[in-house]
């Protein structure tokens, strides 16, 4: 059995690990998987480089412009990474789906930190398990839902989630888009880079609440949703998207959405410059857990 070599051995935030506070009402996941990649590879060093990134963040508690301390409303740790061996991508996605299921069966939620964004679809069986079919708020510049691509494909879980029965596809919403895919047959809302350009926030996060009505909904956020001036430590760029500040402002306004599981991918920092993609990740996954302790 291969190791995973590039694991990182600082917690997210500087957070308690999982195994000293299995109490933890959040748990960080790393999945260090990149073999799903169609572009630019890397996005197994993403995990460590959002924990990495996160160090600049521990200091501003309660975070702007919230007013409570995160620590006060949720216990979070973190579990490290899903070890898993290389270029077997099926036993990959069992490791995953193994991992993820413990966690859920002991009722905790998961943020995962990619990871291409194939991890996604594993993350989503284990969650769709739990909480039965999932309405999927997706981030994103591409939407996923090739129906050509293979089972292990980035650019294909959502396709092949619909097909399993994952989703709730009429309670779904994609956000950012901007490549082309085929409307006619497409199962998802979506709210394009050039909508949400033009519109505010509190239009934009208004538009998804409508969406996804009350059901439970599962947060996915690639995180070349991003402008590249915002994220450019990423497989597969796209120029028109959205600002680092909208991005937060749109998931600010989601307290009280029934959030069950999240993930932030598509990190590979290779191609960063500055830590500007980590930070950028680390601050999302940051906003996210402050907005679902806002709702707690
Ligand atoms: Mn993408």
């Amino acid at each position: 059995m291969s190791v995973a070599i590039y694991r990182n051995p600082f917690t997210f935030l500087e957070v308690p690990w999982y195994r000293d506070c299995p109490e933890a009402d959040v748990v960080i996941t790393g999945i260090p998987f990149d073999m799903a990649t169609s572009g630019r590879a890397g996005t197994r060093s993403g995990p460590g480089a959002i924990r990495q990134a996160s160090a600049n963040l521990v200091w501003d508690q309660p975070r702007y412009p919230w007013d409570f301390e995160l620590s006060d409303r949720l216990r979070i740790a973190d579990a490290g990474d899903v070890d898993f061996p290389y270029g077997e991508p099926q036993a990959a996605t069992d490791a995953i789906q193994a991992h993820t299921r413990s966690l859920l069966e002991a009722g905790r939620t998961v943020l995962g930190f990619g990871g291409d964004h194939y991890v996604t679809l594993p993350l989503l069986r284990e969650h769709a398990r739990t909480h039965g079919p999932l309405a999927l708020l997706h981030f994103d510049a591409h939407t996923d839902t090739d129906s050509e691509g293979t089972a292990f494909d980035h650019g294909a879980m959502f396709h092949h989630a619909v097909e399993e029965g994952l989703l709730l596809p009429e309670q779904s919403v994609q956000v950012g888009i901007r490549t082309t895919f085929s409307r006619a047959a497409h199962p998802f809302e979506v709210l394009d880079a050039a909508w949400v350009n033009e519109h505010s926030a509190d239009e934009v996060s208004r538009r998804v609440r409508e969406i996804l009505g009350d059901r439970p909904v599962y947060l996915t956020f690639d995180i070349d949703c991003l402008d590249p001036a915002y994220a450019p430590g990423t497989g597969t760029p796209v120029a028109g998207g959205l600002s680092s500040d909208l991005a937060l402002r749109i998931i600010r306004g989601l307290v009280g959405v029934d959030i069950r599981g999240m993930d932030v991918v598509e990190v590979s920092p290779a191609y960063d410059h500055a830590e500007l993609t980590s930070l950028a990740a680390a601050t999302l996954a940051l906003e996210m857990l402050y907005t679902r302790a806002a709702g707690v």
